[in-house]
């Protein structure tokens, strides 16, 4: 028996479904998870020795590639130096100014472990800031996995089918309002019935967890406008789109300033780290300052934030996002022309450095647009990709991510792999 296989074996008699987050089972396009070994620059291995070009990059925090050099030694620097202490850090300070001079509209900024930590305590905030209760979300869009966001949430719970979870009390949820991504009319209707008690509009200003769907012009804007006439808070969920389609985020690259802002992912560079922050008078409403409380042992991890200072210090290189933008867009065109080739209705696109495939002819611009592609075809697309030795996400509604790590010869034997795997399933094979 082949080593994942083994191991996927033992690990569902002791683990829920054999993983600690449910997209890594494989469940939308069947099969066994792959498990893995090592990684490096754009390559993984997996237990049983084979390579792949990994378009996963542990879901996007991993934009320079897996180990590299810097972030490694940079790890193992601190770690000599003491796991954790509870206490305030160097590194904490150092992050915390970074972050700010990167965006701007972060005034000051508090550190967590995780995106879900991230969008939890800013919704906690916005809510402790404004005194009103409700927050409105977009369906499709996924914001970790609190229960007042866990509605009509992508990721995970659309990958199985089940975008609102059991366990969430309805009287936890009946705050939430979820409208349309990418309709600003369904947000200018709440608050026109009931603008008084909306805290805050949660956003991720690019979808990644329906696929990706790009905002449609105007739309950001119209969210800003809305927010700032209502006096409620925007908050962008940048946790993806932070410091992965462009330095200063979505906000920088759509010229929109947002009242909160959560980070995960690349902040860590492939470490527990996420951060929120935003306006000044925003963020003094936490305590110690204020009364609304939030609190973590492991906040602040000097290792973890070693590893994303350096990642961080990476992507300041010159030209660094120019440079990802341009291989991910390559990647997009090259999987395009490759089922194009074979007759298949397909299409790609990218933002910076993280990308979306879509079996319809154009990108979707909607939730239900997204659940019109062909979610079979992607299944079948997915194994034949995984035969041919490049690893995409197992799910038609995650977003892909390419790294500074993914060169002319990887992006060279993804297209050989897409012509294959296309002409396989024109083939019907
Ligand atoms: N929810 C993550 C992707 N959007 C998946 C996390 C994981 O499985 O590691």
């Amino acid at each position: 028996m082949k080593g994942s296989q083994r191991l996927f074996k033992q690990a569902q008699l002791v683990t829920p479904g054999g993983v600690n987050s449910p997209v890594r089972a494989f469940r939308a396009v069947g099969g066994t998870p792959l498990f893995l070994q090592r990684g490096k620059g754009a390559i993984v291995w997996d237990v049983d020795g084979a390579s792949y070009v990994d378009y996963v990059g542990s879901w996007g925090p991993l934009i320079a590639g897996h180990a590299h050099p810097d972030v490694v030694r940079a790890v193992e620097r601190a770690a000599a130096k003491g796991l954790s202490f509870g206490a305030p850090t160097e590194a904490e300070v150092e992050m915390a100014e970074l972050l700010c001079k990167l965006i701007p509209s972060i005034e000051q900024v508090r550190l967590v472990s995780s995106g879900t930590e991230a969008t939890m305590s800013a919704i906690r905030l916005a809510r402790g800031f404004t005194n009103r209760s409700k927050i409105v979300k977009f369906e499709g869009c996924y914001h970790g996995h609190a229960d007042a966001l866990l509605v009509k949430a992508g990721s995970g719970g659309l990958t199985l089918g089940q975008p609102s979870s059991a366990g969430v009390p309805p009287e936890t949820i009946q705050h939430t309002i979820v409208l349309d991504y990418n309709d600003e009319t369904g947000l200018q209707r709440s608050f026109e019935t009931g603008g008084a008690d909306i805290a805050a509009v949660i956003v991720e200003p690019v979808a990644g967890n329906m696929n990706l769907v790009a905002p449609r012009t105007g739309f950001l804007q119209a969210l800003r406008a809305l927010c700032t006439r209502y006096g409620a808070l925007l908050i962008f969920d940048e946790v993806m789109t932070g410091f992965r389609v462009g330095s200063g985020g979505a906000q920088a690259l759509y010229g929109i300033e947002p009242d909160l802002t959560t980070l995960g992912k690349v902040i860590g560079g492939g470490m527990p780290v996420g951060a929120f922050g935003g306006r000044r008078d925003v963020m003094q409403v936490l305590a110690p300052l204020g009364p609304v409380y939030q609190a973590g042992t492991l906040s602040g991890n000097p290792v973890a934030l070693a590893a994303g200072l350096a990642t961080l210090k990476l992507t300041q290189a010159p030209r660094f996002y120019d440079d990802l933008t341009a291989a991910t867009r390559l990647v997009c065109e090259r999987l395009t022309a490759a089922a194009h080739a074979s007759g298949i209705a397909f299409c790609a696109q990218n933002v910076g450095g993280m990308f979306g495939v879509y079996f319809r002819d154009t990108p979707p611009q909607s939730f239900a647009q997204v659940m019109q592609c062909n979610a079979a075809t992607f299944s079948a697309f997915f194994h034949a990709m995984l035969a041919e030795g490049v690893y995409l996400a197992p799910s038609a509604y995650e977003a892909g991510f390419v790294s500074s790590a993914h060169g002319p010869e990887e992006i060279e034997k993804t297209a050989a792999a897409a012509a294959r795997a296309f002409a396989s399933l024109k083939d019907g094979r």
